[in-house]
């Protein structure tokens, strides 16, 4: 008989003192995510047989077009984590400012902040692709028993409590860490039930696998050009293999297990990049660093920024660590040589 796997409840309460401050309530935002992934799941599951696939017919502050998944992912999560009376604010990509969440004790009590993508990749639904939802974790900063603040949401990503994704693929897992390591849990669907599939998942320290959209290719700075054609060239272990899905969270979790990098650099196109510092980067870079990856903006430590809107963007470099390197050291040579 097969050894029962630790379900995703039991791991959540088993660790819950390693963590360093009142993890009660924190393992029960923990599971109000499990919560809304199930939930979340089974939608997206089904999504090609109910009228909920294709645009929404509204624009979020992105400018993008909402998918009705994304409306129905971000009006879950927030349903669940409010109800669970644990956080005092939700920021979220579907919302253009944050939401202030108050206890039922109309005192805000709360202790914690949520930031969140409900869907990412969205614009994959339609063609049956994996997308995923990305969370973020933050201690108010601001005194309690006072309204969430926007400053409580604009901490560095190294403030971050816990971190983590849902990837809703061949197969719905639930990754995540709260500094002590990344695991993995699969979703067995017959019994709604996140199994621990995926121990102390790290990034190899090398990989063969390059993630960018190189369609922007001549849009690219002249660095991130020399680190795809240095991907591309026939020398040691190179050609890297070209992997690109269109989805952060699959791209994220393949190169995690297998070893590789994910590129979304700065561009004519997009000065900044296209992703989002508070919730897709910082949480992604949070898993990265506890699985012994890396995550940069090319040349600053993605945990190091410190944010100053909602909905930032940054440039974006992230997975083994001798790969983000070199990627780097290519940003470097290509300033250097400018100046
Ligand atoms: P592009 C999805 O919209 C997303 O935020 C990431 O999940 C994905 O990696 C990227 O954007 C895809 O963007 O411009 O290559 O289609």
């Amino acid at each position: 008989m097969s050894q029962q796997k630790q379900t995703l409840g039991e791991f959540i309460i088993q660790n819950q003192t390693s963590f360093k401050y009142s993890s009660g309530e924190l393992s029960s935002l923990l599971n109000s995510i499990r919560l809304a992934a199930k939930v979340v799941n089974h939608e997206v599951n089904k999504a090609g047989l109910v009228d909920i696939i294709g645009a929404a017919g509204d624009t979020n502050v992105q400018g993008e077009d909402q998918q009705k998944l994304d409306v129905y992912a971000n009006e879950k999560f927030i349903q669940t984590l409010t109800k669970r009376n644990i956080v005092c604010g939700i920021a979220s990509e579907e919302e253009d400012s944050y939401i202030t969440i108050n206890s039922q004790d109309e005192n805000h009590r709360n202790k914690y902040v949520v930031l969140i993508d409900p869907l990412d990749g969205s614009s994959n639904i339609d063609v049956n692709v994996s997308v995923g939802t990305i969370f973020s974790i933050y201690r108010r900063i601001t005194p309690v028993g006072t309204p969430v603040q926007l400053e409580d949401f604009l901490q560095k990503g190294s403030e971050q409590v816990a971190a983590g994704y849902v990837v809703y693929g061949t197969s719905t897992m639930l990754v995540y860490t709260t500094g002590d390591g990344v695991n993995g849990f699969t979703l067995n669907p017959a019994i709604g039930s996140f199994y621990l599939s995926h121990p102390k998942m790290e990034f190899p320290e090398n990989g063969s696998i390059y993630s960018v959209n190189e369609g922007n290719y001549v849009h690219f700075p002249q660095g991130i050009k020399s680190y795809i054609k240095y991907c591309q060239e026939e020398v040691d272990d190179r050609p890297y293999t070209a992997r690109y899905i269109g989805s952060l969270v699959s791209d994220f979790h393949r190169n995690m297990i297998k070893g590789g990098i994910y590129l979304y650099p700065q561009s004519s196109k997009n000065p900044s990049g296209k992703l989002r510092l508070l919730y897709e980067c910082n949480p992604m870079a949070f898993l990265a660093e506890q699985a012994k990856g890396k995550a940069s903006d090319g040349f600053t430590r993605i945990m190091e920024i410190s944010p100053t809107e909602l909905h930032q963007r940054v440039p974006f470099i992230c997975g083994s660590k001798n790969m983000v390197d070199k990627a780097e050291e290519f940003m470097r040579i290509s300033v250097e040589r400018m100046l």
